[in-house]
Parts: structure tokens; sequence; C-alpha cells
């Protein structure tokens, strides 16, 4: 039977309110800048830099805090070709016909198609995959409990560290993902969950303008 020991919370930090609402807006203004890219550069990133944003990535909060997630981090351009094969092969489908015409046409926008060059030019692919069992040690294999809620924070986290490093990102759900449990060595309790890309931006890098609309907040949130 597990027992509840806990500590003083000693790392909280308390502004002054003034300065509370320059770093809510602050925070704002700088997440704002977060967009989906499509065209990255083949610069390098330091893999330091990789590690302390999945590093981020795992404080995220989970279900009893067993930490469901596992990230793979593919630098090497043998994987990325790999990938990128598969993801194209699926996405030559999806675009041919698996799609619905109401999902074709939601993506008009955003001028996406089947071609995935980013998986080979990024210098990093960044493969999500939630863990059905496990326990708060890597060794246990009991119940997980809210994975996909878990691992949707955890994912938010790392693309927020992402983003606030310096690098750009694009979430992309090739569907099916399956393929890339195989190329990832993950075992059968490991399901894809998405494959983030990170790097620097391409010089034609571009924003839809479809992607910049963002709703109103009177239109996000109510304040009961
Ligand atoms: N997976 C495809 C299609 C796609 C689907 C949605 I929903 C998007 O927001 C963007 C793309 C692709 O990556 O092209």
């Amino acid at each position: 039977m597990k027992t509840h020991e806990a500590s003083p919370l000693s790392d909280y930090v308390e502004y002054p309110v003034d300065e509370m609402l320059q770093r809510s807006a602050d925070f704002y203004e700088n997440i704002k800048r977060r967009h989906s890219i499509r065209n990255f550069s083949n610069r390098p990133v330091a893999k330091a830099i990789i590690e302390n944003c999945i590093k981020s990535a795992g404080t995220a909060p989970s279900g009893a805090n067993h930490q469901p997630w596992h990230f793979v981090a593919i630098h090497s351009d043998e994987v990325k070709k790999q990938i990128r094969e598969q993801a194209e092969i699926h996405e030559s489908n999806f675009y041919q016909g698996r799609a619905s015409e109401e999902w074709l046409d939601a993506l008009k926008p955003l001028g996406t198609d089947a071609n995935k060059p980013y998986l080979e030019h990024a210098p990093w692919l960044i493969a999500v995959f939630s863990e059905k069992k496990g326990g708060i040690t890597i060794e246990e294999k009991n119940t997980n409990y809210y994975v996909h809620e878990s691992v949707g924070i955890a994912t938010g986290f790392l693309i927020n560290a992402l983003h606030t490093s310096g690098l750009v990102t694009l979430t992309h759900t090739p569907k099916p993902m399956s393929f890339l449990s195989k190329v990832c060595n993950r075992d059968e309790n490991s399901r894809p969950y998405m494959l983030i890309i990170a790097g620097y931006p391409g010089e034609d890098a571009t924003v839809p303008h479809h992607a910049s609309t963002k709703k109103a907040l009177e239109d996000i949130a109510t304040f009961l």
C-alpha cells in the first residue's frame, strides 16, 4: 500500500500584481508568435536544446503522475528518410481519396499536400508516444489514467519550450501513424500520438492567413 508524504512548497515565486499582469501580457505576446511552419531550414540545432525541451515536457501534470509519455527525438538522416517515405505514402492516400471532401475543403486555406520535405530537411523530428500501461517508475506496468489528456498537456509544454527556445515547430499527424511505432522501435504498449518537427524556419517560410485568424476572447471564454 502506498502512503502519502509531502514536502512544503518551496519553489513557488510570487510576483507583485503589476508584475503578474505584465508577465501574463508578455507571455501572450510571445506565444502568439508561435506558428505552424512547413518550410524548415536544414541548419543544425544542438541536441542539448532538444533535451531541455523534452525535460520541460516531462514536467507536465499527468494522471496519478504516471507520466504516460515517451519522446523519440530523431536526428538520423536514415530514420528521417524512412519517416518521410512512409508518411508520404499515407498522405497520398489521404489527399487522393481517403479524406472526405469536407476535410479536404477545410485544409485548402492551409495549402497542405502530400509532399512532406520538412520530414527530411528539419534537424529534429520528435515522435510523441502515449503509454498504455506504466507507473511512477519505468519498470511498472500498471494502469495509466487520463493518458490522452496527459500526453496532450506534455506535448503542449514541449511545443511551448521549443518556441521559447527560439525554434519553429509543426505538429504533424500523419494518418494512420502506426508506422511510427515500427520506425522508432516502440513496443505494442506505445501508441504514436503526434510528430513534432522542430528547427529554424526556411527562408521562404510562410504563415497562412487562415492559421493566424484566432478567435476573440469573448468567443473562447465565458466568465461567470
Ligand atoms: N495529415 C495531413 C492532413 C492535415 C490534417 C489536418 I486536421 C491539418 O490541420 C493539417 C494537415 C497533412 O499533414 O498534410
